[in-house]
C-alpha cells in the first residue's frame, strides 16, 4: 500500500545514494521518496508474539534438503489493527526459519517477486563465493537464483537477509530477513532448553504510519520494535528455563536490552556458537547482525507475575518495553546450563596485520574509500590468519545522532575481539564473532583465519544504511 500522501515516487537520479539523505524527507535508492506522517500509536502488549514459522524441505534426499522461498509484498498486521504493506521471503516478518543440521547440504531457490532487485546473504555461512549473494550478483525481478549452503561448519544461529547493492537497508528494513539455524551433535547432547523452550527473538524498529504505511527512514523516526514481527507483544512462559536466541535484525541502530527488574540471565552463545563457559549477565548490547544465545529462568517468578524485557537506549520519547514475559503456569524443567558448553578453536595468531578506519564524513567509508565492486580493497591467501584493527574515529556525540556508531562485519569467516581499546575484550565480544559494536572512538582488534574457499567475499559495517552508502570493503581469497 504505497499512500500517495506519505510516499511519492521520485524522479529518477535522486543521487541519494552515496550521500546518506537523513532528514525528515528520505529519498531511498529504489527511487522512492518518503514524506513522514504521524506514526501509528505504539501501544504495548498488545499481541502475542508469534513464532516465525519453521521452512519445510520440498524434497530431501541422504544428503541434502531442498528449500523454495519466494520474495514477494505481503499485507501484514505489525501494529495492532493496522494492515502494513512489507517484504517478505515466503510471505512472513521475519522469513520463515531454516533448520539446518551440520553435514546436511540445503538447497535454496529464490524467486523474486519483489519489483526491485535482491541478493540473499546468509550471515554467519560458511559457503562459497557464489552462493554469498554479493551485492552485484543479484536476482532481478521475476527471476530465481539458487544458493548452496553445505553447512559444513559449527552449530550457530545464522540469518539470511537481502545484501544487493545500495538496496540491502531498505529491503532488511521492509522485511527481507529470516532466521537460519545450524545445529549439530554436540549442541544436541547438551542438557540445554529444548522444543518449545527454545525461543527465537528477532527483534527490530520499524515506522508504521497511522494509516499503516510501512516506511523506510532514519532509526530516530523509528518508535516500534518488533519482536518476531509483531509490535512490543507479550509471550506466555512456564515457571522454567527457556534458552532465547535473540537476533538483532535492526538496520540502522543499537540495543541495549535488560529485564526492568535487573534480573541476572546466563549467555551462552553468540554469533558463532555456543561459548566455551556460560557467562552470567545483566544487560547485552546487540547491533543489527548480530547474535545473542541466553538462558533464562522463569522459575524465580511466581505464576500470575510478568517481567519486561526492556531496551535502555530507546530514544527520546520512544517507549522502553520490548516484550513482556507473562509467567502463566509451572512445568516441569529437567533441562540445565553445563559449565563447559564448547571447544572453541584456538585464537589465530597472525601473519598479516591490516588496519580499516571507518569515518561517517564526509562519506561513510572505510580506509577513506567508499566501496566498488570492482577495486579488490584486500586481497589475501587461502589459509592466512590475521589481525584486523579497525577504528570508529568519530568522536563521541549526543544520541540520537545514532548513525556514528558503526559496526564491522566480516563475511566468510569467523573472528575473535582480542582486544577493545587496549583492554581485553567486553562482555559483548565473546566467543566467535562475525558482527562487533564500534561506539564513536572504539577500536577493535580482531583475529581471523581465512579458510575453506577461495573468491570474493566482503566486510564492512552493519548499520545497513552505512554499507548501503558505501562503507563496504571487497576481499579477495586466492590459492596459496
Ligand atoms: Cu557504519
Amino acid at each position: 500500500m504505497l499512500n500517495r500522501r506519505n510516499l511519492l515516487k521520485a524522479a529518477a537520479g535522486a543521487g541519494a545514494v552515496g550521500l546518506f539523505p537523513w532528514g525528515r524527507v528520505m529519498a531511498s535508492p529504489s527511487g522512492n521518496v518518503a514524506v513522514l506522517g504521524d506514526a501509528a500509536t505504539s501501544a504495548p502488549f498488545a499481541h502475542a508474539m508469534p513464532m516465525p514459522p519453521v521452512l519445510r524441505p520440498s524434497s530431501s534426499t541422504a544428503a541434502a534438503d531442498t528449500y523454495h522461498l519466494r520474495m514477494a509484498e505481503s499485507s501484514l498486521e505489525v501494529v495492532r489493527g493496522l494492515r502494513s504493506t512489507v517484504r517478505t521471503y515466503g510471505g512472513s516478518l521475519p522469513g520463515p526459519t531454516i533448520h539446518a543440521v551440520r553435514g546436511r547440504t540445503a538447497v535454496v531457490h529464490q524467486t523474486n517477486g519483489l519489483a526491485v532487485d535482491t541478493a540473499v546473504h546468509l550471515h554467519g555461512g560458511h559457503v562459497r563465493s557464489q552462493d554469498d549473494g554479493l551485492p552485484m550478483d543479484t536476482i532481478a525481478p521475476g527471476a530465481t537464483r539458487t544458493y548452496t549452503y553445505p553447512n559444513q561448519q559449527r552449530a550457530a544461529l545464522l540469518w539470511y537477509h537481502d545484501h544487493a547493492h545500495h538496496l540491502e537497508a531498505e529491503n532488511v528494513h521492509m522485511g527481507l530477513h529470516g532466521q537460519y539455524r545450524i545445529t549439530d551433535e554436540h549442541e544436541l547432547s547438551l542438557p540445554l532448553p529444548k522444543g518449545r523452550y527454545d525461543v527465537p527473538l528477532v527483534i527490530r524498529d520499524a515506522r508504521v504510519e497511522a494509516d499503516g504505511t510501512f516506511v523506510y527512514t532514519r532509526p530516530s523516526d523509528c518508535p516500534h520494535l518488533l519482536v518476531n514481527g509483531k509490535e512490543r507483544p507479550y509471550f506466555k512462559v512456564a515457571a522454567r528455563k527457556y534458552r532465547l536466541r535473540v537476533l538483532s535484525a535492526c538496520v540502522n541502530r543499537y540495543l541495549s536490552l535488560r529485564f526492568a527488574d535487573g534480573a541476572e540471565f546466563t549467555q551462552i552463545g553468540g554469533d558463532g556458537g555456543l561459548l566455551d563457559a556460560p557467562v552470567t549477565r545483566t544487560s547485552m548490547t546487540v547491533m543489527g547482525g548480530e547474535r545473542v544465545d541466553i538462558v533464562v529462568d522463569f522459575s524465580r517468578y511466581p505464576v500470575g507475575s510478568a517481567v519486561v524485557l526492556e531496551n535502555t537506549l530507546a530514544g527520546s520519547g520512544e517507549r522502553t518495553e520490548v516484550l513482556r514475559f507473562d509467567i502463566d503456569r509451572t512445568a516441569e524443567d529437567r533441562s540445565s546450563v553445563p559449565g563447559r558448553l564448547s571447544v572453541l578453536p584456538p585464537v589465530p595468531r597472525a601473519d598479516v596485520e591490516r588496519e580499516f578506519v571507518l569515518r561517517t564524513y564526509p562519506q561513510m567509508t572505510i580506509n577513506d574509500q567508499l566501496y566498488d565492486p570492482a577495486r579488490v580493497d584486500v586481497r589475501t591467501t587461502l589459509g592466512s590468519s590475521e589481525i584486523w584493527t579497525v577504528k570508529n574515529v568519530e568522536p563521541p556525540v549526543a544520541r540520537p545522532d545514532f548513525h556514528v556508531w558503526h559496526s564491522f562485519h566480516t563475511h566468510l569467516v569467523n573472528f575473535r575481539v582480542l582486544d577493545r581499546n587496549g583492554r581485553g575484550p567486553g562482555p559483548d565480544d565473546a566467543g566467535l564473532k562475525d558482527t562487533v559494536t564500534l561506539a564513536p572512538g572504539d577500536t577493535v582488534r580482531l583475529a581471523m583465519t581465512w579458510s575453506g574457499y577461495t573468491g570474493s567475499y566482503l566486510y564492512h559495517c552493519h548499520q545497513l544504511g552505512h554499507s548501503s552508502g558505501g562503507q563496504m570493503g571487497r576481499i579477495d581469497i586466492v590459492a596459496p
